[in-house]
């Protein structure tokens, strides 16, 4: 089936800015969409982005008269003949924005046409086992997500239970309490919700989150077996004084934290191993800003150890090709891998697929409030039904 069309416009993301939207038809009519998410505390080692407008043209200008009329079924083929248009090694000439939406329509117009979801699609191209993620809810934000003065920019609320409805009934119920003990202690306005979906509260000190999540659990009587939580520090978008591996070893000893994300600057392996070394038996200490998908930093962080997980953001690397290599490659070196979301975010819900695909341990995917957050929780809750 040959490629029709390859069009490309601006659409908006969740935070008021623009981004690209790619559409792919097929000969046989079928047209399938995706939009590229953004990053507001991106890494500084992520492939390169270009403005909406560079991106509209590189598709209409480049891209377009390159590849319609042939067959892209083979989406590795695909991808490659993608890079060999970029033909950069960062992907500064089309950005990664582009690639990544254009890679995934493709994706999606072949899977439709076939009439497969496209979980399915990808973990029969990627030859992985497809399986229902954990999901890592962020119910509070902070840092450059929410302006609050709080120092570390995600809490996460991870339920520890293996049906997903069951997984995401208790998330919303602990979204909900949560809120209360929110507004009782710092006021309503806490309670307006930040990039991700997370509630506001003005507070400096990166502990306080962590008891209103355990004054909402006990109010739901949640046993503690049934939740863990999670940080990302986000370290280098972080303005405070980062701590010591006494702090973190504190909130996974006494505060139910199972998972730490960027807890040092981005080029700090030293420390991330050091935090491994100390937590790793008890903690999933994840690299994002720190490997950025990129098979480089990844072997280098496996090198020195400096993690035992890693956050897969396609938007991070350009095609999804090298997006399910670097999952291969986390698997190899024996990591967690959680695939993840953006701050700047649309409805497209690929990212949900991408994570049954590749039986990702998590799925990291904001709270469970604001559509672009809530259409994902939505896709996984439909691939639920679709896997049974
Ligand atoms: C992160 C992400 C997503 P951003 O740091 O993990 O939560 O944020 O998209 O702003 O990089
Ligand atoms: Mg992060």
């Amino acid at each position: 089936m040959t490629t029709a069309d390859i069009r490309a416009r601006p659409v908006l993301t969740s935070r008021g800015t623009w981004t690209v939207a790619v559409y792919v038809e097929l000969s046989d009519g079928t047209v399938a969409v995706c939009a590229a998410p953004e990053g507001k505390s991106t890494g500084a080692h992520e492939a390169r982005v270009v403005s909406p407008t560079r991106a509209v043209q590189a598709v209409e200008g480049e891209l377009r008269p390159a590849l319609v009329g042939r067959n892209w079924e083979d989406q590795e083929k695909f991808d490659r003949e993608l890079l060999t248009l970029d033909g950069t090694e960062d992907k500064a000439h089309l950005g990664a924005n582009t690639l990544i939406a254009l890679s995934v329509a493709n994706a999606k117009a072949h899977a439709q046409r076939k009439r497969m979801p496209l979980w399915r699609l990808l973990a029969a191209q990627g030859g992985f086992a497809p399986s229902l993620p954990h999901i890592l809810s962020n119910m509070v934000n902070g840092g450059v997500h929410a302006g609050s003065g709080l120092p570390f920019q995600e809490y996460l609320v991870i339920p520890q239970v293996a049906h997903l409805e069951y997984a995401i009934h208790i998330l919303v119920r602990f979204y909900q309490e949560l809120g209360e003990v929110i507004a009782a202690r710092c006021g309503a306005q806490a309670t307006a919700v930040g990039d991700e979906g997370g509630y506001t509260p003005r507070c400096e000190n990166p502990l306080e989150p962590l008891e209103y999540f355990e004054a909402a659990r006990k109010k739901l009587r949640l046993e503690e077996e049934l939740i863990h939580y999670g940080i990302d520090v986000a370290a280098s978008s972080c303005t405070a004084k980062l701590p010591g591996h006494i702090f973190y070893g504190e909130l996974v000893r006494n505060r139910r934290v199972r998972y730490v994300e960027d807890p040092y600057g981005e080029d700090d392996f030293t420390s991330h191993a050091a935090l491994v070394r100390a937590l790793g038996a008890c903690a999933w200490v994840v690299g994002d800003d720190l490997t950025v998908t990129n098979f480089t930093r990844m072997a280098a962080a496996h090198e020195a150890r400096a993690v035992n997980g890693i956050i897969i953001k396609p938007n991070q690397v350009g095609t999804l090709t090298e997006t399910l290599k670097a999952v291969r490659k986390a698997r190899e070196y024996g990591w967690k891998v959680i695939v993840s979301h953006r701050s700047g975010e649309t409805t497209d819900t690929y990212l949900a697929d991408l994570a049954v695909a590749v039986g990702a341990d998590g799925c990291k995917i904001g709270a469970p409030a604001r559509g672009e957050r809530t259409a994902k929780y939505n896709r996984l809750l439909e691939i639920a039904g679709e896997m049974e």
